[in-house]
């Protein structure tokens, strides 16, 4: 849980190719995966995160990459919007089957926690310390989850709309199931992580209008996501160990965002 620096990681993983990019040499993987990292100002948490997901991600033989997307100030956190531009990111690069959106501070703790897709959309931080290893309610579906693209694409991805903390897992969840799927779940004793512990971000408040946004998910879903992203690339830079995707995001009646 201690923080390494990036240069340490690196060499410690020499076979991660530029973007974070890993495959096995010896077998074909199953799937092609990105890891999709929402993210603003926790470097030592992605320091932590990443010199445990790699070693982890290659044990399991996956031709993988990870995405670590920034959001940049002063604008509010939107961890879900994050989400669809790191998915639409990713398939720039290369055809990747399987999305796993992973919070930068979810550290898995166990290797059978594979971090792969399934028929339908599953949870994989099933058991997190901070919840003294526990669901804390039994649609939760958040730290770390995985989609394939079809998947993604059927529920029209994330919302765009959650602008601040709170209920952008719980509105993709309903999705899921407002579109005939269900989320599956391994068992807790593989699904265990750790969360490296922090205050809440000065810029990742208490969402106020979450309740009315859930409640308006069935109506909205088809035309908030994927398909109603919109957003300016600031930077992407192949870095050692990951793919870095800088962008700001237009805030709803904000006029010059549409200028
Ligand atoms: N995130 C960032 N930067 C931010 C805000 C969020 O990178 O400024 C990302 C990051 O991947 C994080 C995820 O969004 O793991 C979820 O945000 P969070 O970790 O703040 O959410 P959590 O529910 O905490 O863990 C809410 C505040 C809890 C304060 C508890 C004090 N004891
Ligand atoms: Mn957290």
């Amino acid at each position: 849980m201690e923080p390494v620096s990036f240069e340490d990681i690196k060499r410690h993983n020499p076979q991660i190719k530029p973007g974070g990019r890993f495959h096995p040499l010896d077998c074909k993987s199953r799937q092609r995966v990105a890891i999709i990292v929402p993210y603003r100002d926790r470097e030592h948490h992605l320091k932590v995160l990443l010199n445990n997901l790699h070693p982890i991600l290659q044990r399991q033989q996956l031709d993988y990459g990870i995405f670590v997307i920034e959001m940049a100030m002063p604008t509010t956190f939107n961890r879900a919007i994050l989400m669809n531009i790191g998915f639409k990111e990713a398939l720039k690069d290369y055809d990747f089957q399987c999305f796993i959106f992973q919070d930068v501070d979810h550290i898995p703790e166990n290797d059978k926690n594979l971090y792969n897709c399934h028929n339908s959309p599953s949870h994989l931080a099933v058991s997190v310390d901070k919840n003294n290893y526990k669901l804390p309610y039994p649609s939760a579906f958040g730290g770390v989850v995985s989609l394939t693209k079809d998947q993604m694409i059927k529920v029209n991805g994330w919302s765009n709309l959650y602008f601040g903390w709170g209920c952008e897992d719980d509105d993709i969840y309903r999705r899921v199931h407002l579109h005939g799927m269900k989320v599956s779940r391994g068992p807790a004793e593989i699904g265990r992580y750790k969360m490296v512990k922090h205050k809440r971000d000065p810029t990742n408040h208490v969402n106020k209008d979450r309740g009315n946004l859930l409640k308006g998910v069935r109506t909205r879903m088809t035309k908030d996501g994927l398909n109603s992203l919109t957003y300016e690339l600031l930077k992407r830079e192949t870095r050692p160990l990951y793919a870095y995707i800088y962008v700001r995001i237009p805030v709803p009646g904000d006029m010059k965002s549409h200028q």
